[in-house]
């Protein structure tokens, strides 16, 4: 156990990641469980505003930092760079290993500051004044604040490790422009964390010391400023949100580009080139999250011009995936289902933040529902659904098993179902004007609210199916979990030869 624990393997530490961003997952799933029970019908259940606050800011937190992070750029990541790139490891294994074990701490700390005093309630933002000692006295932020800083630091090391195989560590002969698109996704979005992370530090030790040591960086009372905050965070925040979807882009290529049985992706060095403006681009759009500071005018038109530049290269993307699929035989794998799913549902996001991107429609829409169902969109039908795809199509590779690809379409439909229900009607409530981060809402915005809350409660039984069709592929090749005999999925084991969706993109990788 100890030898595996502190592994310095990238697989091992790879699968380390995963079972932790897993168990993240369902603590994230809880929490949103928790927000969508208490909006499910107007009146109070919870009874405490600040607590509905501290469990909506800790599921942004854990979903963001602690589920998607490390399963995609921790363990896709860890499994998938050396062995793409032909090396036997990761470029700093024992640095690899400590990566990944300052997240239980980080977690631990997040953790921590929601059982003590009265909680961070501030949002995944932030922001001062809320955050300062007026808004939040007691420790529940400062708590926070180190949680992050652990968090930060696993990124930034996994960051430079990243940076370092993929420069050193190619097989002989591989050029960049040869290497798979999924480790250029990850290249990129580990120099996106070492550009943007080190902000996010600076941002809140600022925070810190104008809550602990009587600076202030954001009191205006001693001359700071807090809109002065808000543009470091999202300095960091908006390529952050890049952070978590690139490496999703590149699961969808390599899996878009296999099961359609082609050998590339469609515009292979389109792609690259792409998915680097993205990165770029992502550093010179961050104030429109804050168009309702009271910018001037030239500014507003600034950010909503070099923000909407994004769908450019975004669209690339898209089409590409299009033009890969596009005369092939389909055949409906749950991998490529998912990673249709993706294509569509990714796009409609993408369309939502367009709309959001125009400062002056922003001044209505920002920070009401309209931007909760954007984002979710992004995330949990853009990264989320990315990551199951990944999931489904390199779990024979991870783990030496299959699971049922039957049961897998129903669980996909029922997701696609349950993810849908919760958060198209999040369009109509923002656009009606239902802010966010409030626990009650007048009686008209109830019947969207309640078939999202229907529609969440779905999703969450279609996630514990995936969790039983896990345990059924480790049934199956009896790691005897539970005693049950289950014939027919034996049965449907047998037929199917173990490896059959193994890894064998190597060859085709190097042209
Ligand atoms: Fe976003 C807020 C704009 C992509 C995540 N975004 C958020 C927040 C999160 C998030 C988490 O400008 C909330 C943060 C918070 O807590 O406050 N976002 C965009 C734009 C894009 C975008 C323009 N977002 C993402 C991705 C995310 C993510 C990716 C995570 C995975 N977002 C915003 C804005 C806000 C915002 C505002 C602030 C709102 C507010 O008030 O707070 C783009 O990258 C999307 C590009 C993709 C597409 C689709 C595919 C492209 C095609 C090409 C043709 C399309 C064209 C467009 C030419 C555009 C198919 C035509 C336009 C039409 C409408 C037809
Ligand atoms: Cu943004």
């Amino acid at each position: 156990m100890n030898q595996w624990l502190f592994s310095t393997n990238h697989k091992n530490i790879g699968t380390l990641y995963f079972i932790f961003g897993i168990w993240a997952g369902m603590l994230g799933s809880s929490l949103s469980m928790i927000i969508r029970t208490e909006l499910g019908m107007p009146g109070s259940l919870i009874g405490n505003d600040q607590i509905y606050n501290v469990v909506v800011t800790a599921h942004a937190f854990i979903m963001i930092f602690f589920m998607v992070m490390p399963i995609m750029i921790g363990g896709f990541g860890n499994w998938l760079v050396p062995l793409m790139l032909g090396a036997p490891d990761m470029a700093f294994p024992r640095m690899n290993n400590m990566s990944f074990w300052l997240l239980p701490p980080s977690l631990t700390l997040l953790t921590m500051s929601s059982i003590v005093e009265n909680g961070a309630g501030t949002g995944w933002t932030v922001y001062p004044p809320l955050s300062s000692n007026i808004g939040h006295s007691g420790s529940s932020v400062d708590l926070t604040i180190f949680s992050l800083h652990l968090a930060g630091i696993s990124s930034i090391l996994g960051a430079i490790n990243f940076i370092t195989t993929v420069i050193n560590m190619r097989s002989k002969g591989m050029n960049l422009d040869q290497m798979p698109l999924f480790v250029w996704s990850v290249a990129i979005t580990a120099l996106l964390l070492l550009l943007s992370l080190p902000v996010l530090a600076g941002a809140i030790t600022m925070l810190l010391t104008d809550r602990n040591l009587n600076t202030s960086f954001f009191d205006p009372a001693g001359g700071g400023d807090p809109i002065l905050y808000q543009h470091l965070f999202w300095f960091f925040g908006h390529p952050e949100v890049y952070i978590l979807i690139l490496p999703g882009f590149g699961i969808i290529s390599h899996i878009v580009s296999q099961e359609s049985g082609k050998k590339e992706t469609f515009g292979t060095l389109g792609m690259i080139y792409a998915m680097i403006s993205i990165g770029l681009l992502g550093f010179i759009v961050w104030a429109h999250h804050m168009f309702t500071v009271g910018m001037d005018v030239d500014t507003r038109a600034y950010f909503t011009s070099a923000t909407m530049i994004i769908a450019i290269p975004t669209g690339i993307k898209i089409f590409s995936w299009l033009a890969t699929l596009s005369g092939t035989q389909i055949s409906y794998s749950p991998s490529l289902i998912w990673s249709l799913g993706f294509i569509f549902l990714f796009t409609v996001g993408g369309l939502t933040g367009i709309t959001l991107s125009n400062s002056s429609i922003d001044m209505m829409l920002h920070d009401t529902y309209y931007v909760v169902a954007h984002f979710h969109y992004v995330l949990s039908m853009g990264a989320v659904f990315a990551i199951m795809a990944g999931f489904n199509h390199w779990y024979p590779l991870f783990s030496g098993l299959s699971m049922n690809p039957f049961l897998l379409k129903i669980q996909f439909l029922s997701m696609f179902f349950g993810v849908n229900l919760t958060f198209f009607p999040q369009h109509f409530l923002g656009l009606a004007g239902m802010p966010r981060r409030y626990s009650d809402y007048p009686d008209c915005y109830m019947s969207w609210n309640i078939l999202s809350s229907l529609g969440s409660l779905i999703s969450l039984i279609s996630i514990m199916m995936f969790i039983l069709i896990i345990w059924l592929s480790m049934l199956n090749k009896n790691i005897m979990l539970f005693p049950l005999n289950l014939s027919s999925s034996i049965e449907w084991y047998q037929k199917m030869p173990p490896h059959e969706h193994s890894y064998n993109e190597l060859p085709m990788i190097t042209k």
